[in-house]
């Protein structure tokens, strides 16, 4: 799409809140930053398994074991519907996926930190989740039809993993001294990790006024990272729990919680690659293809069988 005109129609399809479709003509850029944010989206969901997945095996109860299973299981879902939704851009699985072993794509910043005891679980279920929840609800309206499809079923699922996560926070925070001490510890890890899920300033992100021009982001990074805030203080109050943040305090006149500022240097270094758990995450993602390899080979023999057979009888 290089012409003036059909740049200015299709800017006043988003306008007027039309969905676009993949068949849809649509301009250049749009399509590369759709295939840009919904593959990293597509990765982090699927590397986003690992520090979980690290304690399927030592789950406290029969209980949380399957839980566990359901909600890893899940994300290895939601990595799929992504990656389907971003092929129907012109990019192939193979392709991303290849960036992401290669080391060249982007995934969330979140996934790069250890998940040093069970109480992490519960916390990334109710930190994390929520977080994915709040920027995902507001992508379950973008302009892009299978990006925001897939947004609603997604969110539908995370709401279950945010549920089954606080709960457990608060099973813990309500327990034996030794368990609140666990949770409190997983809290004071993960609060700012999840705060630079939401990306960086408003001023500081390249992409957001092009995201939001077109109708795949309504909010600002900022905004989500501000409606995090505010619903998460309230929760952690709820449960006794504290904030790691000196600085937090009720603005009255605003309604809205303020707070410290993210260590940005931390942020950068874990978003180019060397963040605690980088290399390993990348590492596991390695192997897990490698070893799927045969299953790869086996549905496109099945497929190429099945083509032959139906040009034999056609
Ligand atoms: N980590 O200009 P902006 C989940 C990069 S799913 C790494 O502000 P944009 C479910 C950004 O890509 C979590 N990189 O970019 C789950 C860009 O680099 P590029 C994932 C980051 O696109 C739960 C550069 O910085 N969710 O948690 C990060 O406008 C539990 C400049 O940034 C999504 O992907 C970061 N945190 O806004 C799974 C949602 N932030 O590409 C398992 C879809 C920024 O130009 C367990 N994505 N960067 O080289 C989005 O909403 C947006 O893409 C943002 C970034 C908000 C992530």
């Amino acid at each position: 799409m290089s012409d003036q005109g059909e740049q200015k129609s299709f800017q006043e399809r988003i306008d007027n809140g039309e969905t676009i479709e993949p068949k849809d003509d649509m301009p250049d850029r749009y399509r590369k930053q759709l295939i840009r944010m919904m593959s990293q989206h597509a990765h982090s969901e699927v590397v986003g398994m690992l520090p979980e997945g690290n304690w399927i095996t030592r789950a406290p109860s029969l209980r949380r074991k399957m839980i566990l299973l359901s909600k890893v299981q899940d994300e290895a879902g939601h990595g799929l519907y992504l990656y389907s939704a971003t092929e129907t851009l012109g990019a192939s699985r193979q392709e991303v996926i290849d960036q992401l072993l290669e080391g060249k794509a982007k995934y969330s910043s979140i996934f790069n930190y250890p998940t040093l005891s069970w109480a992490d679980v519960a916390v990334i279920g109710w930190l994390v989740d929520g977080a994915a929840i709040i920027n995902q609800t507001m992508l379950a309206r973008s302009s892009y039809g299978p990006y925001s499809r897939a947004m609603v079923r997604i969110c539908k699922e995370e709401s279950f993993h945010k549920k089954q996560g606080y709960e457990m926070v608060a099973k813990m925070a309500d327990g034996t001294p030794e368990q609140q001490e666990m949770i409190q510890d997983a809290v004071d890890r993960w609060w700012w990790p999840t705060l630079m899920m939401f990306g960086p300033h408003d001023e500081d992100s390249p992409n957001s006024a092009e995201l939001i021009k077109w109708g795949v982001k309504s909010k600002t990074n900022d905004e989500l990272r501000q409606s995090f805030v505010d619903r998460h203080i309230a929760e952690a109050h709820e449960v006794g729990l504290e904030i790691p943040d000196d600085e937090l305090e009720y603005n009255e006149e605003t309604g809205h919680w303020e707070f410290g500022e993210i260590d940005w240097d931390e942020f950068w270094n874990v978003v180019k690659g060397n963040g605690p758990m980088n290399k390993e995450r990348i590492k596991a993602r390695r192997e897990a293809h490698e070893n799927g390899k045969w299953v790869r080979e086996a549905a496109e023999e099945y497929a190429r069988k099945q083509k032959l057979s139906k040009e034999k009888a056609s």
